[in-house]
């Protein structure tokens, strides 16, 4: 230990023992010494962690019935396969700030009403009329439906169709756990009690029209909980008839919260975007990693220098700040999620567009 009233010396400019000594000692302070780290802090550019992934449904599907086979919904509460991103192996990953995974629940199961302070999206892949009550209303989940769990809302789930059900979940538990602030508790019942007869929140607050007075029930997130395909397939294919798709976007249109004009949820963005048969969209990058599902369609999504062959109901992980553009076989009805509301938020969204 140097005498700390000595004169200071001027320092040793290369690296050397007397630096690791200094290192050491500086550990065992809990001090570190910043300009050892500080290119990795303050990288010039987004170093993306998350690998392209692309998983087949085809693929996916018969897992879902093998372990729906091994495994109740009741006990597994949620009977889920994780999409985990190959570079977040163990971290329930999909994207550095999403979760994303596949449920199944079978015939006269039932995903036991809890809550949580995650916030948490559905995108349907395979129904024939199972439903998910959410804060005191059930709705029907058909394929293509974007359903919200919003924070601290109380859902089960629940089938009666005779057959599985199938659907993406993506919730925000990564940026939650990020800031150690999650909460979450179980309902004293399997199901919550229902109080509003189905479709009383799409009439109250998606028809363009808004109760008079009242906010809605979800605080931050949009109070139309669940989005139905047929609608949104509709308003999408007749925008895109008119000609006006984004050269590097295509035509996309995203889901709104009526009460604001903002994102549905606070956490999580969600917008539908279509690319017409044998057209293609050029190169952008975002500071956002996205989870897409195919709603409809065949082609091919080019990210980085990987090409990814995608059909009905596949779902891909792009990485946030790599190139992608997508080459539609057919019409494509692309399901996109992404943290770019939160980015937006705090002001660290950015996107560029590249010329190729
Ligand atoms: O349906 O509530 O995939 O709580 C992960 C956690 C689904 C759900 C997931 C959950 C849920």
């Amino acid at each position: 230990m140097p005498d700390q009233h000595a004169a200071v010396q001027p320092p040793s400019p290369a690296p050397g023992p007397q630096r690791t000594e200094f290192y050491g000692r500086l550990k065992g302070q809990s001090l570190t010494p910043l300009w050892e780290v500080l290119k990795g802090l303050v990288p010039p550019e987004p170093r993306p962690t998350p690998l392209p992934h692309i998983w087949h449904y085809d693929t996916l599907r018969p897992y879902l019935l093998e372990a729906a086979s091994l495994v109740t919904a009741e006990e597994a509460e949620r009977r889920v396969l994780v999409l985990e991103n190959p570079a977040f192996a163990g971290k329930s990953r999909a994207t550095a700030t999403l979760y994303a995974g596949i449920q199944i629940v079978l015939d006269g199961e039932v995903a036991p009403a809890h809550r949580h302070t995650a916030s948490a999206l559905r995108f349907v892949l395979e129904s024939s009329g199972g439903f998910t009550a959410v804060g005191g209303e059930r709705t029907t989940m058909r394929v293509g439906d974007f359903v919200i769990t919003p924070s601290w809302a109380w859902h089960d789930h629940g089938n009666a169709s005779g057959q599985p059900i199938m659907w993406m979940d993506i919730l925000d538990l990564p940026m939650v756990n990020f800031f150690e602030g999650g909460f979450s508790e179980h309902h004293n019942d399997q199901t919550q009690s229902i109080g509003r007869p189905e479709g009383d929140a799409l009439a109250r607050y998606g028809a363009g029209l808004l109760p008079l007075d009242g906010t809605g029930p979800f605080g931050k997130t949009s109070p139309i909980f669940s989005y139905p395909f047929d609608r949104t397939r509709a308003a999408l294919a007749t925008v895109a008839a008119a000609g006006s798709a984004d050269p590097h976007w295509g035509t996309t249109l995203r889901y709104s919260n009526p009460s604001d004009g903002g994102w549905a949820m606070p956490t999580i963005s969600s917008w539908m975007t279509h690319v017409g048969a044998g057209t293609s969209t050029k190169a952008v990058r975002s500071t956002d990693g996205m989870v897409v599902a195919v709603a409809e369609g065949r082609g091919t999504v080019r990210v980085g220098d990987k090409r990814m062959s995608f059909g009905p109901r596949d779902v891909f992980v792009l990485p946030n700040w790599t190139p992608r553009s997508f080459e539609a076989e057919s019409d494509c009805f692309l399901f996109c999620s992404s943290d770019r509301v939160a980015q937006e938020k705090l002001g660290l969204w950015r996107e560029e567009r590249l010329q190729a």
